[in-house]
């Protein structure tokens, strides 16, 4: 097949196509092509159907068809009211992820399934929080903090805490702006409701309540989710690990995490070991048990365990392809339902585990954080059982994988860096080292690649071309998400790939011991990357508006990744899309994206489905800050 007729970068992936189609199996790219070309009136956001008068689809080319809805909305109210609603669910997703590693946080204690990992981590929150910890248990602490936590998401008065994180600039820009975030779920509630039928029509209003919500997201139920999970279930280290498919096992069962929640998967990981379920895999005669993850569960676990990354988003039908897996365990998220009627063709079982994704089709096995430990191993035993279904005649497991070092936290990161301090002169934790190479120019500046993959695209093409265009020019990168694990399967997460940088990145890969692009975590863990700049903004005295630093994604399709979107451009970073919004019929809305938020936040949205000319955008932005940096400083 010629490279351009390619679904992805990898040949596996269309290998395991031509199996599906030779097995008569029907996947999302036969779906695709049966829904031929998409609504045009969808595409460009113009179709509203918040009230019962409609749907109406007004026409955003003037004179050609109705130029307003029935109520009198415009194209520019209607795309701005799907855009607020797509920033509410994604806020919505992410933060109700947080919600329930904060009960898990509140149930932890010293005997239980769930226990605090990260003692030091906790204790800071707490401080932070002006929860008291001298001579009380941990735990007390624990259930303290989580309560407060808990509470980010409906406390009536004030707003919430994490944005006192955020730099002294950017917390008057969102103050002036009316936009610093209140409760969590309030900031939810409050864009549903003026997107009802008949509330706010004013396109630049939506926009700034789309900004508050994702700000809540950002610098509320995100970061939430990944102090959290660092606190109960450990703050990460770098760890070797292998991606793609090729790291499933002909002779071992096969269990394939989904989804998004690390409550369950940590159990999965915990039950994988006990020695029942260990005794119970060499009676049905496989060699062991193993665990490969997929879309963010999967990189939880990895960033945590070192668990094999089976692939990204647009593999889960392809792994299940591979006829060689006992069991798909999914959470929440980024699951397709037609995982159903795909696993109904092998042996392979198909579990939800949560209330908040029932799938039609598929076995439910409600996972149950009370007894999280138990309920963990009857679904791992649900798994070892079916090992003995499956048919050897369907398995196909495509030799292909990489290495990949996963699991950089922050701290992780900024321990990394402390192998260049001099301890005589400089304190030690600090993110100087990497303030101080962006300021000289060794790096010229730093991208977070993040983000799903699309169809819309040659599956992973622009995550990659994008990456080694950046790190061929000296821009250090940083991913989460799907982007994370295209690009391990690329072995851009290893050290090997430090030869395809640019001579100053190459220097500081060396120096600091750390590959080109580094594994921050999953998707709620953009906020390690928000975080990060800011730290680098506040020790150099700027904004982070100010520095050469930009957010890239290049293949999003989820309501999660709009509103991380706009809490990235909202804290002061540009955005560059490879996937165009579903704004366009809105002139007006489109100008407020790509140009006028800039006065608000200093940083705004870039557009371009070309891979190729977008890393070309992003470098000359890069450079532009630069200069404003130099002369700043
Ligand atoms: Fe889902 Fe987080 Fe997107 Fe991947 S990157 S497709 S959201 S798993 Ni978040
Ligand atoms: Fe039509 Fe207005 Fe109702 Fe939307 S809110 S469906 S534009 S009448």
């Amino acid at each position: 097949m010629s490279e351009e007729k390619m679904v992805s970068l990898n040949t596996i992936d269309d290998q395991l196509i031509k199996k599906a189609a030779d097995e008569g199996i029907e996947t999302m790219w036969d779906r695709k092509k049966a829904m031929k070309a998409p609504c045009g009136f969808g595409e460009k956001g113009v179709c509203c159907r918040i009230c019962g008068m409609g749907p109406c689809r007004v026409s955003p080319v003037a004179g050609k068809g109705a130029q307003k809805g029935i109520c009198g909305a415009t194209a520019d109210t209607i795309v701005a009211r799907n855009f607020a609603r797509m920033v509410a669910a994604g806020t919505a997703s992410h933060s109700d992820h947080a919600r329930d590693i904060a009960h898990v946080l509140h149930m932890a204690s010293r005997d239980g399934n769930y226990q605090v990992q990260d003692e030091k981590k906790l204790i800071a929150l707490a401080q932070e929080w002006e929860v008291p910890t001298e001579g009380r248990d941990i735990y007390d602490v624990a259930h303290e903090v989580a309560e407060i936590a808990l509470n980010e998401f409906g406390k009536p008065f004030g707003t919430l805490r994490f944005p006192d994180r955020a730099p002294a600039p950017r917390r008057k820009i969102w103050e002036e702006l009316n936009i610093m975030p209140r409760a969590i779920d309030r900031e939810i509630a409050t864009i549903m409701h003026s997107t009802h039928m008949g509330c706010t029509s004013d396109a630049e209003s939506l926009l700034r309540l789309s900004m508050r919500t994702s700000l809540a997201n950002g610098w509320g139920g995100s970061m939430l989710g990944t102090e959290l999970s660092d606190i109960v279930f450990g703050t990460s280290t770098p760890r070797m690990t292998e991606a793609n498919l090729g790291v499933l096992e002909e002779k071992q069962v096969n269990i394939l995490l989904h989804g998004h929640d690390p409550c369950l998967s940590e159990m999965i990981v915990a039950a994988a070991q006990d020695p029942e379920m260990i005794k119970l895999t060499e009676e049905v005669g496989a060699e062991g048990i193993n665990l490969a993850g997929m879309c963010c569960t999967g990189n939880e676990v990895t960033m945590r365990h070192g668990v094999k990354i089976a692939g990204t988003f647009y593999q889960q039908e392809l792994a299940v392809l591979t006829g060689a897996i006992e069991a798909v365990i999914v959470d929440v998220q980024c699951i397709f339902p037609s995982l159903a009627p795909i696993t109904d063709c092998y042996h392979t079982k198909f579990i939800t585990t949560s209330p908040k994704a029932k799938i039609t089709g598929a076995t439910h096995i409600e996972f149950n954080e009370e007894k999280a430990l138990e309920s963990a191993k009857v679904i791992v035993r649900e798994a070892i059982e079916n090992y003995k279904n499956r048919k050897q005649d369907k398995v196909f497991i495509p030799q292909s994988k990489a290495q990949a070092i996963t699991g950089y936290s922050n701290e992780a990161v900024i321990k990394q860096l402390d192998r260049v301090v001099n301890s005589n002169i400089d304190p030690q934790g600090t993110v100087k080292p990497l303030a101080d190479v962006i300021k000289a120019g060794v790096l010229r500046g730093a991208a977070g690649i993040v983000g799903c993959n699309n169809i819309k695209t040659k599956h992973e093409y622009s995550h990659i071309e994008i990456m080694k265009k950046l790190i061929a020019n000296d821009v250090i990168v940083v991913t989460t998400g799907c982007a994370a694990q295209a690009a391990a399967k690329a072995g851009l997460l290893s050290k090997d790939a430090i030869k395809l940088a640019g001579k100053g990145l190459q220097a500081v890969c060396e120096l600091v011991d750390i590959p080109p692009v580094i594994h921050l975590g999953s998707c709620v863990d953009n906020t390690r990357i928000i975080r990060l700049v800011s730290a680098v903004s506040e020790h150099l005295g700027v904004d982070n508006s100010d520095l050469p630093v930009v957010g890239v994604a290049p293949e999003w399709m989820s309501e999660k990744a709009v509103a991380i979107g706009t809490y990235v451009v909202s804290s002061g970073i540009d955005v560059f899309l490879g996937i165009t919004p579903p704004v366009t019929g809105s002139p007006e809305f489109v100008d407020l994206l790509t140009n006028k938020i800039e006065d608000m936040t200093g940083a705004k949205f870039f557009i371009d489905e070309n891979p190729l000319t977008l890393a070309d955008k992003i470098l000359e932005r890069i450079e532009e800050k630069r200069t404003k940096l130099e002369a700043r400083l």
